[in-house]
C-alpha cells in the first residue's frame, strides 16, 4: 500500500512538473485618464490603469489565474488570444459566445491553461470595441528559460495599437445604428506612444538604446483594430523566428507585414554605424474603404559617441497599397519543423469546408436614414450568413442543452457558386442575418478553404480561430481550384492562429479537432467582425473522459444581468 501511494505521489509530482507553475494576476478594468496627442487626459477603459495593459509572463505549460474585476461603466469580457484552453472554453472570453459580460462591480476568476504555446501571444477585451485600449502581452518562455532555437542578447515587447479620438463603444454603437463607416483611428501607437510624426509629441517616441554587435529579440503584437501594417527598421535586417506562439524557420527580410491579431518574434542585430534609426509601422491599405493613412515611428539608437541630436534615418517600407509586397512576405513563412518542434500537419482530411468571406450591404430599414454605401447599411458574412450574436452565451446553451439559441446549420460550402473574385456587380449583396454554428466531430481532421469575394470593398481579411492554431497549407490569388491541393505545403507550413486571407484570393488551413468546446472564428478587422464576418465552431466531446469539455467554474458571469 505504502509503495503504491509512493508511486501515486511520484506520478503526481511528475504530472505537476510537466504542468509547470501556477501563477496569479489581478486585472482591474477601469476608466483611466490618458494623455495622448493634443488631448488632455481623456478617460479610456484600461486594465490596471495601463495602456498598453500589463504583461503576463509565464513558462510553457504553466496555469495562470487572472482575477478580472470590472469597475468600468459597462460589462466587459477578456480573451487570451492564441491560448488553446484545452477542454476549457469557459475562460476564452468572446462576448455571448463563451460567456456573458462581467458586469460592473463584479469579478470573474479566469483560468488560462498553457500547453503547447511557446513565444508571444496577447490578451484583449472581446466585447464591443473595448479591445482598442484593453489589451496586453502574454510572453511564454521556454521551460528552462534558455532553451530557444535561436540566440539573442535582450528581448523587448512591442505592442502596436490604434488610438481613437472618442469612446470606442460609442463609435461602434453609432456605426451599427447608422449602417455607416465607424470613425477611423487618429493615430497608431508603439507601446502607447504615437511618436514624433504626430502633433503635440514634442519629439517623444518609443525608443530603445542598443549596443553595437548585440542581437535584440522584438516580440511584436499587432493589437490594432482595423489595419494590417508593414514594419521595418532603417538599414537593419529583420529575422522572423516565431509567430503566434510557435517557432518559424528563420526568415531574413527588410520588412514584415503583420495583421491585427498576429504576433511576430523578430531578431535584429545592431550591426550598422552607430547612430539613430527609425523603426516604422505603416498601414497596408489594399481597399477602397476609408483608412488611417498615418505611420508611427519609434527610434532604434546606438549608445556611444556620435551626434545624438541627429535626425534618425527612415526605413524604406512598401507603399501603403503594395499588395504584392504584402503577399510576398506572407508566403515565405515556414514553421521550424525541427526534432524538438515538429510539424504535425493533418494529411487524412475527414471534413472539408469552404467558406466564402464577403463584405456585404443590407437594405436600410423603413423609416430610417442609413449612412452606408448608396444609403444602405454595411454588413459582412461567412457563407452568406451575417453572424448575429445571441443574447446569452452559445457555450452555456450548448453545455446545458438549451434550444432556440443557435442553429447547427452553418453550411460546409457557399450557398451558391459564382465567380467569387470576378465582377459581382450583377449579384445581390444582402446576406442572411442569423446565428448558425459549424458542428464538428471530435478528432476530425479538418480543412477550411477561405475564399475571398469581390463584394463591397474587398480586402485582406485576417481570419482568427479560437481554441486552435492551424497550419496554413496554401494561399493564392483568385478563385480556389481543386488542382491546388497537390501543391499544398504539408511539410512545414506556418502554425498560426490568425491568417491574412489575401484580397480576392484564397487560403487553406488544416487542424485536428482535438479540443472540444465552443470556439469563435472571425475576421480580426474589428469593423468586419462587428458587421457579421464571424461564425462558431462547436467541436463535440470525444468518447473518453479526458476528451470532454470540463465543467464550468462556479463564478461564470450571469447572462441575465447584462
Ligand atoms: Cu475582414
Amino acid at each position: 500500500m505504502g509503495r503504491f501511494l509512493g508511486f501515486v505521489f511520484t506520478l503526481t509530482l511528475l504530472f505537476c512538473m510537466a504542468q509547470g507553475k501556477v501563477l496569479f494576476y489581478d486585472f482591474v478594468v477601469k476608466e483611466t485618464p490618458i494623455k495622448m496627442l493634443c488631448e488632455t487626459n481623456r478617460s479610456v477603459l484600461t486594465v490596471n490603469g495601463l495602456f498598453p495593459g500589463p504583461e503576463i509572463r509565464a513558462h510553457k505549460g504553466d496555469i495562470i489565474y487572472v482575477n478580472v474585476t470590472n469597475i468600468g461603466p459597462y460589462g466587459v469580457t477578456i480573451h487570451w488570444h492564441g491560448v488553446r484552453q484545452i477542454r476549457y472554453p469557459w475562460s476564452d472570453g468572446p462576448e455571448n459566445i463563451t460567456q456573458c459580460p462581467i458586469p460592473t462591480n463584479s469579478s470573474f476568476l479566469q483560468k488560462i491553461i498553457l500547453t503547447e504555446e511557446e513565444g508571444t501571444l496577447w490578451w484583449h477585451a472581446h466585447s464591443d470595441w473595448t479591445r482598442a485600449t484593453v489589451h496586453g502581452p502574454i510572453i511564454i518562455l521556454p521551460v528552462n528559460d534558455t532553451n530557444y532555437p535561436y540566440k539573442f542578447d535582450e528581448q523587448h515587447t512591442i505592442v502596436i495599437a490604434e488610438w481613437y479620438a472618442r469612446d470606442t463603444k460609442a463609435i461602434i454603437d453609432d456605426a451599427l445604428a447608422s449602417g455607416g463607416d465607424p470613425d477611423l483611428s487618429v493615430a497608431y501607437t508603439i507601446n502607447g506612444q504615437p511618436g514624433d510624426s504626430y502633433p503635440c509629441s514634442n519629439g517623444s517616441a518609443y525608443n530603445i538604446t542598443v549596443v553595437q554587435g548585440k542581437t535584440y529579440l522584438f516580440k511584436i503584437i499587432h493589437s490594432g483594430m482595423n489595419e494590417e501594417m508593414f514594419f521595418g527598421i532603417a538599414k537593419h535586417n529583420l529575422t522572423v523566428v516565431g509567430m503566434d506562439g510557435a517557432y518559424l524557420k528563420p526568415l531574413k527580410t527588410n520588412y514584415l507585414m503583420i495583421t491585427p491579431g498576429q504576433t511576430m518574434d523578430v531578431l535584429v542585430t545592431a550591426n550598422q554605424t552607430p547612430g539613430r534609426y527609425y523603426m516604422e509601422f505603416s498601414p497596408f491599405t489594399d481597399t477602397d474603404a476609408p483608412s488611417n493613412n498615418n505611420v508611427t515611428r519609434g527610434i532604434f539608437q546606438y549608445n556611444g559617441s556620435y551626434n545624438h541630436s541627429e535626425t534618425p534615418v527612415l526605413p524604406e517600407l512598401p507603399g501603403f497599397t503594395n499588395k504584392s509586397d504584402a503577399g510576398n512576405f506572407t508566403i515565405q513563412l515556414r514553421s521550424l519543423n525541427s526534432k524538438e518542434h515538429p510539424s504535425t500537419v493533418p494529411t487524412k482530411i475527414t471534413r472539408n469546408i469552404t467558406i466564402a468571406v464577403s463584405v456585404n450591404q443590407q437594405p436600410c430599414p423603413a423609416n430610417q436614414t442609413c449612412t452606408g454605401p448608396q444609403g444602405a447599411m454595411h454588413s459582412a458574412s461567412l457563407n452568406n450568413i451575417s453572424f448575429w450574436a445571441p443574447s446569452i452565451s452559445i457555450l452555456q446553451a450548448y453545455y446545458n442543452n438549451l434550444q432556440g439559441v443557435y442553429n447547427k446549420t452553418f453550411p460546409d460550402t457557399p450557398p451558391f457558386v459564382f465567380d467569387y473574385t470576378g465582377n459581382v456587380s450583377a449579384l445581390g449583396e444582402a446576406a442572411n442575418v442569423s446565428t448558425e454554428v459549424l458542428m464538428i466531430n471530435y478528432n476530425e481532421e479538418v480543412e477550411i478553404r477561405f475564399q475571398g469575394t469581390n463584394f463591397g470593398a474587398a480586402e485582406n481579411h485576417p481570419m482568427h480561430l479560437h481554441g486552435y492554431s492551424f497550419y496554413v497549407v496554401g494561399m493564392g490569388d483568385g478563385n480556389f481550384s481543386d488542382s491546388y491541393v497537390s501543391q499544398y505545403n504539408t511539410v512545414d507550413p506556418p502554425y498560426v492562429n490568425t491568417v491574412g486571407l489575401p484580397k480576392n484570393g484564397w487560403t487553406a488551413i488544416r487542424f485536428k479537432a482535438d479540443n472540444p468546446g465552443v470556439w469563435f472564428m472571425h475576421c480580426h478587422l474589428e469593423r468586419h467582425a462587428s458587421w457579421g464576418m464571424d461564425t462558431v465552431l462547436v467541436v463535440g466531446d470525444g468518447k473518453e473522459k479526458h476528451q470532454k469539455v470540463l465543467p464550468p467554474p462556479k463564478d461564470m458571469p450571469p447572462c441575465s444581468v447584462s
